[in-house]
């Protein structure tokens, strides 16, 4: 049997409002449901999860960098810092860590400023629009990528 595989799972700025405000573009499902979906999804393929949400770059950053030196791949919904982040997107290039980037909405569907992601260019794949059920599947798609 193979080795289990060690995600970290980050969630960028605003996202542990979840739940609580503007349910009509985010949905009604709170950032430990997903996170508590996705740990029964690891568990079934696998997988070790760890969890990170911070509303501050340089956390999120420090944290990337961190994970390069134990995990085999990164789940990433960035939040606004998708449209933004150029430091983002240079610490997910230097950590050399298969990403997987995930957004409940999508981004194609909504204002132009969200078409534009600095994470894609440096992504295995991305899921927008299908709400919580697409952490699920960028996971899936990650450990796929992984085991390929
Ligand atoms: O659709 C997504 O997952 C986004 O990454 C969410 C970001 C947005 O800036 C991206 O364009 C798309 C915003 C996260 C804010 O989350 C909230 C959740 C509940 C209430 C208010 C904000």
């Amino acid at each position: 049997m193979s080795e289990s595989q060690r995600i970290l799972v980050i969630h960028g700025p605003n996202l542990n409002l979840l739940g609580t405000r503007e349910p009509e573009v985010y949905g009604e499902t709170t950032l430990d449901e997903i996170n508590a979906d996705l740990s029964t999804a690891g568990k079934e393929w696998g997988a070790e999860l760890d969890f990170f949400q911070s509303n501050h770059e340089g956390a999120l950053i420090d944290r990337i960098q961190e994970a390069a030196t134990w995990a085999d791949g990164l789940l990433i919904n960035p939040g606004g810092l998708t449209h933004t982040s150029v430091a983002l997107r240079d610490a997910l290039s230097a950590a050399s860590l298969p990403v997987v980037e995930v957004h409940l909405s999508n981004i194609f569907a909504r204002e132009e400023f969200r078409e534009h992601s600095f994470v894609s260019g440096v992504a295995v794949g991305v899921i927008s629009g299908l709400g919580p059920l697409g952490y699920r599947l960028a996971l899936q798609g990650l450990l796929a990528h992984l085991e390929s």
